[in-house]
């Protein structure tokens, strides 16, 4: 392990206190493991040497993405780093309030200013996805950068083109697993509210408000950012209750009217049509979460959820119990996830989605069985 001062700007001068010393001898008692505390050495090197970060989020960016961009981004820049977010397309509205000055750079509104950032950043790290080909056109523009990139996420199998991977699936979501890093990151560098308030964000929307994929890890954090002075009642208000009334109405119809169930492959069925969103003012992000309602059902132990857009049918898949959605979307839907919640997508006219549903899951549930 190497202990020189690290200069991570002309201005500040660090030295390591006793604590980053003694790290060793402190690391039963830190979350970080032995190899993530050397790979965090060799990221501490890394940003050492740059000047212009870029990070990246996903397509169609949720609380953790969003959360884990802002987080790290603020962090980096208390670093005296010049910090640029890009994500691959909008993100709904209720996450705004983690970006107030709009500094997030939309590649789908504003390709020529996101083109210039990859071509001034001399270090990309990747958020929350486990791959370039996960973000479309920006992923090929990424790919094409020559510069360090490094990736930062949960999701299982990540892509083998990063000059450092963080991955680990045993936590609620990136914004847990960034936390972990960039808080034993920088001797003497605190995480501030305004990145804990981010992180915050990204673990209460991941595990669904502390229900799913929670780790003793994860109350270790809310504790930890609780402590910090983050106020959650402001993040459930802000982001759990700020829907628009039609979001309720559509709720309460695919509930009453659209939703399936087939008890004999022990599946739930949604099918959101073009048709629907119109009918109730649909923006986006309404539909967050309806993928789990019928998993509230005793005999549903897999849940799917079918979003027509204009190019294909968005797939969100959830299970419990021993079922892999994961498996379930490699297999038949053209994605991949967690186990117990996974994303693909078909292209099929809407009408045949029942049925490819049906016949799909029959096939999968009987293996399963
Ligand atoms: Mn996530």
């Amino acid at each position: 392990m190497n202990f020189n001062i690290l200069l991570l700007d002309k201005n500040k001068k660090y030295i390591p206190p006793l604590q980053y010393i003694f790290n060793f001898a402190l690391i039963k008692f830190e979350p970080l493991k032995v190899k993530e505390r050397l790979k965090s050495d060799d990221l501490l090197r890394l940003i050492a040497d740059t000047k212009h970060i870029m990070l990246t989020g996903h397509v169609n960016p949720d609380g953790d993405s969003i959360g884990s961009l802002v987080g790290v981004g603020k962090y980096l820049q208390e670093l005296g780093k010049d910090v640029s977010a890009v994500v691959p397309n909008r993100f709904p509205d209720y996450l705004g309030f983690l970006d107030p000055e709009n500094e997030i750079l939309i590649y789908s509104e504003n390709p020529d200013r996101v083109r210039e950032t990859v071509a001034r950043a001399d270090l990309i790290i990747c958020l929350d996805f486990n791959g370039l080909k996960r973000i479309e056109q920006l992923g090929e523009l990424i790919g094409r950068s020559p510069v360090p990139k490094v990736l930062i996420d949960h999701h299982p199998q990540p892509e083998n083109l990063f000059a450092l991977v963080f991955s680990e699936t045993e936590v609620s979501s990136t914004c847990e697993l960034a936390y972990r890093i960039f808080k034993n990151l920088a001797p003497g560098e605190k995480i501030s509210l305004e990145s804990g308030r981010a992180f915050y964000t990204g673990m209460m929307t991941d595990t669904n408000n502390f229900a799913n994929s929670v780790w003793p890890s994860t109350f270790r954090m809310a504790a930890e950012l609780l402590e910090l002075g983050v106020d959650k009642e402001d993040i459930q208000s802000r982001v759990l209750w700020s829907f628009a009334e039609g979001r309720m109405r559509l709720m309460g119809y695919m509930l009453h009217e659209n939703m399936k169930i087939f008890p004999q492959y022990r599946a739930g069925l949604m099918i959101l049509t073009k048709e629907m969103k119109e009918r109730f003012g649909y923006e986006d992000g309404d539909s967050e979460g309806f993928v789990n309602l019928p998993l509230g059902i005793r005999e549903v132990e897999v849940s799917a959820l079918f979003t027509e857009s204009d190019d294909f049918i968005r797939v969100s898949l959830r299970s419990k119990g021993d079922i892999s959605v994961n498996r379930l979307s490699r297999l038949y839907f053209n994605g991949g996830g967690h186990e117990r919640a996974a994303g693909g997508k078909l292209y099929i006219p809407v009408s045949e989605v029942e049925e490819y549903f049906k016949k799909s899951v029959g096939e999968f549930m009987g293996k399963e069985k």
